[in-house]
């Protein structure tokens, strides 16, 4: 990767994602472009921005000429629990910006990754030990389309020689920009309130497990894969990967051994238990383990310890 174009570089995983590229491969090499012109405006005090709107193929192909970019990351979706607010827009913007992407890639020559999720999996997946290659039938239209983008990606690399890569994100805990409408944003929103009030409602019934990854293992699956040596590579979209698996009343519990004062309670919201339960309990993630040397290093003490910390300088600086 010389010259990185990250579309959707100011969500929760842009905004962490585009300085990790520019540490690796250099500050003028890594473009960080986004829909929203205020958000644009903040990342280019530390980044080469730009503003772009995915699903304009013509800006899409200006900038990537204009960069002379070779690999792009694109980040730019509506997430589960949005996407059932408004099925439509989540298709329209979801795949839009996939197919641009991948027709791109395909013109210019770039190396793409587009994250895939745990949301590809439904109800008569195996949920516990969710193998490699297993049914995916998700019942979102957020899992319906990362069902479809990992077979359309797959296909333009075997059809026309497109590298393609991806991994199945669990739910990713950071503490730079927030996530927003996901079914696991809980687990980052809990510590935000953890340390500012103490007390936090959480929306997911308390015994579901889903896995989770904290955000600095996220950051190394994407640059580790795009880096691995593609005669290795048997799969390629996309890779199960996971460093922890807990329910809510789990991670609460863990939270409340640092804050004592701390407090949950439960408003379940029908449509996040629907889509948690239909989610794996915890993958297999042996594959990318074997293929490209995934071996995540935050597991939930470490992660818990960490997200209080960043939580409480946050707070000291007015943050939030
Ligand atoms: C969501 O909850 O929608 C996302 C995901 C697991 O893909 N965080």
């Amino acid at each position: 990767m010389k010259k990185i174009l990250v579309v959707g570089a100011g969500g929760q995983i842009g905004t962490e994602l585009v300085p990790h590229l520019q540490k690796n491969y250099g500050h003028d090499n890594v473009i960080a472009a986004d829909l929203r012109p205020e958000i644009v405006e903040k990342l280019s005090k530390t980044a080469v921005a730009v503003p772009l709107d995915a699903l304009d193929t013509e800006a899409y192909a200006e900038t990537i000429k204009k960069y002379e970019v070779d690999s792009i990351f694109n980040l730019a979706a509506l997430l589960s629990a949005t996407g059932e607010k408004n099925p439509q827009l989540a298709w329209k913007i979801n795949m839009g910006a996939l197919l641009n992407s991948l027709n791109l890639a395909k013109e210019y020559g770039c190396a793409l990754f587009t994250p895939s999720s745990i949301g590809a999996f439904g109800e008569n997946t195996p949920h516990n030990k969710t193998p490699q290659d297993t049914v995916m039938r998700p019942n979102t239209i957020y899992g319906v389309c990362k069902v479809s983008g990992e077979l359309l990606s797959d296909y333009y690399h075997t059809r026309f020689g497109v590298d393609t890569r991806s991994v199945r994100f669990p739910g990713i805990i950071s503490n730079g920009a927030m996530p927003g409408g996901g079914t696991t944003d809980y687990a980052v929103e809990v510590f935000y309130h953890a340390v500012k009030t103490g007390k936090y409602t959480c929306e997911v019934p308390e015994d579901t497990y889903m896995d989770m990854l904290y955000m600095p293992d996220a950051l190394e699956a994407t640059t580790q894969l795009m880096e691995a040596d593609p005669d290795k590579l048997i799969h390629r979209n996309s890779f199960n990967i996971t460093s922890m698996s807990f329910t809510p009343k789990q991670l609460f519990a863990k939270i409340k051994e640092r804050i004592p004062e701390f407090e949950a309670d439960y408003k379940i919201d029908p449509v996040k238990a629907r889509i948690s339960a239909s989610w794996p309990d915890c993958l297999d993630d042996s594959c990318a383990r074997r293929e490209w040397g995934w071996n995540p290093k935050w597991g939930i003490d470490e992660m818990v310890d960490d997200m209080i910390r960043a939580c409480r300088e946050k707070l000291a600086r007015g943050e939030y």
